[in-house]
């Protein structure tokens, strides 16, 4: 019933020893080996010393994902590159992308809480895990791979896409879970319906499905026409990657897991620690890694936490649904994109105008981008050929910095509306 019992269901008090512990030996190694949080803390006049309780936390600054750009790529490493054995990356707000180390026990921590999360969904050395989600710099696909190997079930590494062989192998080969985003999932579910696939007739049990925002109305759907049981996971590169909190089977809010992460609830605008239950802005301090610890890192993502007791006995706080984000990074199929992004190529391009809007739709449960960009009025009357050209320039390289494929579509100028005070970069036209 549970991976690592002791852990997971610890008692409040012991709990918070173990994370008053493990944040004073993070404390000390950033401020050791990080010469950022060094200069920052003694900027405020903190010492490691200074961090007697948890409490104590509030008086350290957040991390943002522009300080990991301003050190990109590995000025916040705590560790020789020597001790580094693996390095993801997740997009930045511009071309660079955020970049983030592990060392062979950060890499055995995730392991355990990919395994931990896995038994949430109710796995076992039994089970057949089709992980969908994508293999390479992303953290999703090797995330959950070592992990499911940990729990020791037979992993399917089957990476995204390809849905036809996708669907071929489920069936095949007897998959019981499935990981992946909740929105492929869906169109798995409706792709193989049209194969004329019986779900109900096949041993899949669970779903563990996250990367990007859903809702219960998703659940609901994905549980009915895949016949297993949906469940959310969480997580970001620069935390980790996929299993920093996982859905237990009571289905109200994913356990963040407490004896690797300590999480604050706090007021965008304001950067005030918000009581439990509130809904801001979720902010992590890692309290285990060795070679990219965090302290206060600022997710960006909107959500509350929920400190009830579980009835399924694990004592960890639970984060409920992402509503929402604080900046405008958007998920496109599980891919961050950030309307910064486009701007940084038609800058470096510099043949358009300054004005584009991303047009976002989900048709048949796969997201579609569509760039907008208003060129100048003289390019109209150059030859038909000579728009496709810039046309197909732009694409491949916006599709090349944000790692999805996209539409870009050159208009003439004013058409995209404008808007007094902030631009309106982004029209998303998705329900989920
Ligand atoms: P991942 O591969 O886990 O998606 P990224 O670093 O690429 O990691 O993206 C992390 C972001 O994805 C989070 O900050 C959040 O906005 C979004 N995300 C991840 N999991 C979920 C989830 N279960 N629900 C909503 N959003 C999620
Ligand atoms: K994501
Ligand atoms: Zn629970």
């Amino acid at each position: 019933m549970y991976w690592d019992r002791e852990h997971e269901t610890m008692s409040r008090e012991q709990l918070r020893a173990l994370q008053l512990e493990r944040l004073q030996l993070t404390i000390e190694r950033v401020y050791r080996n990080v010469p950022f949080y060094r200069q920052r803390f003694t900027e405020m006049g903190i010492k490691p010393s200074s961090i007697r309780t948890l409490e104590d936390l509030r008086r350290l600054p957040f991390t943002t994902k522009q300080d990991l750009r301003d050190n990109y790529p590995f000025g916040l490493f705590a560790v020789p590159m020597s001790d580094v054995v693996r390095v993801h990356a997740s997009s930045g707000t511009t071309g660079k992308p955020t970049v983030v180390g592990y060392t062979q026990n950060d890499i055995n921590t995730w392991a355990e809480l990919i395994a931990r999360s896995l038994v949430c969904a109710g796995g076992t050395k039994f089970d057949v895990v089709q992980n969908a989600y994508g293999y390479g710099l992303f953290t999703g696909g090797l995330g959950l791979h070592y992990g499911a190997e940990r729990l020791g079930a037979a992993v399917v590494p089957v990476s995204g896409g390809n849905t036809q062989r996708q669907l071929m192998l489920m069936q095949d080969f007897g998959t019981t879970i499935l990981t992946c985003t909740p929105s492929y999932a869906l169109y798995m579910a409706e792709e193989g319906q049209k194969m004329g696939l019986d779900f109900k007739k096949m041993p899949l049990k669970a779903g563990i499905f996250g990367a990007e925002p859903w809702s219960e109305r998703m659940r609901r759907q994905l549980e009915e026409k895949l016949d297993l049981m949906a469940l959310d996971i969480y997580g970001l590169s620069e935390i980790m990657g996929p299993g920093v909190a996982m859905e237990c089977a009571e289905k109200q809010g994913m356990h963040i897991w407490e004896d690797h992460f300590i999480p604050e609830i706090i007021d965008p605008a304001t950067g005030e620690v918000l009581p439990p239950g509130e809904e801001g802005e979720l902010v992590i301090t890692t309290i285990t890694k060795e070679a990219f610890p965090l302290i206060r890192y600022r997710t960006r993502d909107i959500t509350r936490l929920d400190t009830e007791p579980c009835p399924c006995g694990r004592t960890h706080y639970r984060i409920r649904r992402i509503t929402g984000r604080s900046d405008d990074m958007l998920i496109i199929r599980g891919v961050n994109v950030f309307p910064s992004q486009v701007e940084s190529v038609l800058l470096e391009f510099g043949e358009t105008e300054p004005h584009y809007l991303l047009v976002v739709d989900r048709k048949a449960n796969l997201d579609y981008l569509e760039i907008w960009v208003e060129v100048a009025e003289h390019m109209f009357s150059d030859t038909v050929r000579k728009l496709e050209d810039l046309e197909q320039r732009l694409r491949e390289r916006i599709e090349s910095v944000l790692g999805i494929s996209a539409r870009v579509k050159l208009v003439e100028p004013n058409t995209i509306p404008r808007s007094e005070g902030k631009a309106k970069r982004v029209v998303d036209r998705r329900q989920i």
